[in-house]
């Protein structure tokens, strides 16, 4: 019996065993006990103002049942605090580095004020041990976003150091079901919850980027989430590892896709395979399907990204879906139209190509058209000009491509427009986006997510010049090319 059918009949005095429609009832309770994050004290009464404190720090968490782990922590846990806020709301951190080492925040593809991108050397200098930065911007889209550093950003996010961050939009459709955010990663333990050496695997650890040991949802192993048969949960899915692709099955369900990067953008078809590759975000619709009382496991499927990276690997466990005894309900329809995406128009674009390269001689040493991150020359970019970008990855691995500051379109007619910071870009393929550099002047990066690749040097930056400011002290940069 189809959901629109009896939906269709609901007002006609069917039967009283009819079930009720998903809006009618809530999750089941304590839905997400074992899936919340700490959410930080917001030290500011104005309701549009969200302002808290972060330290990083080395903290024991407990990941492994019985050990503790030194994690390098935001606040004291693994994943960092969670923060969230609504579209147009001020955010201030006042951020304490209490590591080690140096560090920067990334707040990844949120567009903030390029001083506030937290890109180390470029748009700040690298906050010291024991040093202080205010990172201050509003929030100018709804999405799911997180945070990390941006300095030996292979390591530092390895051990630790991330958090979610949700922008919401009140005008969200709410047939969606409430939502709850799976912040994924992985973590590298030996038996004893101690970290594994940050240079593991040496060369071949770079090459092939370093994936943990350990999967984690929101910090935790193999958690348990509780649904009701129909009862729809939107899941909002962060990829923060520093090199492993998430290709998530449910046995027996698919997922509808809303959109990702940058919030909602069209509703996909159903899928079986919900993929999301670092520093991706997905955005979907899961509707428990099993009968009540039953147990299903959400599962890691090996995802071929290059050379060996599925070779003798099976499925992990990653979430327990447990559907409660409560009766079935009615799942909503999702609207079919979300958002509105223009395209972007290229009529005068400029166009260039980015060949993500590998050179292997005693190291590993990565880069864009043949050049690391440390010999290369930033793009020169006019302000308002739109760009082009053939992205092309002859190389033996799969490389998502994130780029700061913008959001862009993929250029495939085959795509469902979406707004996104980070596209994988797969072995031996190509692909092309697009992108508006229309506001924010300034200096931007762009790399790949595998944090190892962006370390090897895979990864630039460019200069987004406004033409009616005042010439810097400095001599424009040169072009790449
Ligand atoms: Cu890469």
């Amino acid at each position: 019996m189809s959901a629109a059918l009896v939906l269709g009949g609901c007002g006609g005095g069917d039967a009283p065993s009819s079930p009720l429609a998903a809006h009618e009832v809530s999750q089941p309770a304590g839905w997400d006990d074992e899936l919340k994050m700490p959410v930080p004290e917001d030290l500011n009464p104005d309701p549009h103002v969200l302002e808290v404190e972060l330290e990083a720090r080395v903290a024991d968490v407990a990941l492994l049942p019985g050990t503790t782990t030194p994690a390098w922590t935001y606040n004291g846990t693994v994943p960092g605090p969670m923060l969230r806020a609504t579209v147009g709301d001020r955010v201030i951190v006042h951020f304490k580095n209490s590591l080690p080492e140096a560090t920067t925040i990334h707040w990844h593809g949120i567009r903030v004020p390029n001083e506030m991108d937290g890109a180390p050397g470029v748009t700040q200098e690298p906050i010291a041990t024991g040093g202080e930065f205010r990172y201050e911007f509003v929030l100018k889209d709804a999405g799911t976003y997180w945070y990390h550093p941006h300095t030996d950003s292979s390591t530092q996010v390895g051990r630790g150091l991330y958090g979610a961050f949700i922008v919401d939009d009140p005008s969200d459709p709410k047939e969606f079901g409430d939502d709850v955010v799976l912040l994924l990663s992985d973590i590298g333990l030996d038996e004893n919850g101690q970290l594994v050496p940050a240079d593991s695997g040496g060369n071949f650890g770079d090459l092939f980027g370093r994936e943990g040991s350990t999967l984690l949802v929101n910090g935790k192993v193999l958690p348990t989430l509780k649904v009701r048969n129909g009862k729809q949960q939107r899941w909002r899915v962060i990829n923060a590892s520093r090199a492993r692709y998430y290709n998530l099955r449910l046995r027996n369900h698919r997922f509808m896709r809303l959109g990702g990067d940058n919030g909602l953008a069209a509703r996909s078809a159903d899928v079986y395979n919900l993929i999301v590759t670092p520093g991706e975000r997905a955005d979907a619709v899961f509707t428990p399907a099993d009968p009540p009382g039953t147990r299903n496991l959400l599962r890691w499927v090996p995802t071929e990204r290059g050379y060996g990276s599925t070779y003798n690997r099976s499925s992990e466990p990653m979430l327990n879906i447990e559907t409660v005894a409560d009766a079935p309900v009615l799942p909503e329809p999702i609207p079919a139209e979300l958002r509105t995406i223009e395209p972007i128009d290229i009529t005068n674009a400029t166009h260039r190509t980015l060949d993500l390269t590998i050179a292997i001689a005693s190291t590993v040493e990565m880069g864009v058209n043949g050049v690391p991150y440390w010999q290369s020359k930033p793009f020169d970019i006019a302000l308002g000009d739109t760009e082009v970008w053939r992205i092309v990855n002859n190389t033996d691995f799969s490389h998502p491509f994130h780029l700061h500051g913008y959001f862009f379109q993929v250029l495939d007619e085959n795509r469902v427009p979406e707004w996104k910071d980070t596209v994988n870009v797969p072995n031996k393929s190509e692909l092309t986006i697009a992108v508006r550099f229309d506001e924010r002047p300034g200096a931007w990066m762009y790399h790949c997510h595998i944090l190892d690749h962006a370390e090897a040097g895979m990864m630039g930056h460019l200069v987004v010049r406004d033409p009616s400011a005042p010439p810097a002290a400095e001599p424009p940069p040169a072009h790449h090319h």
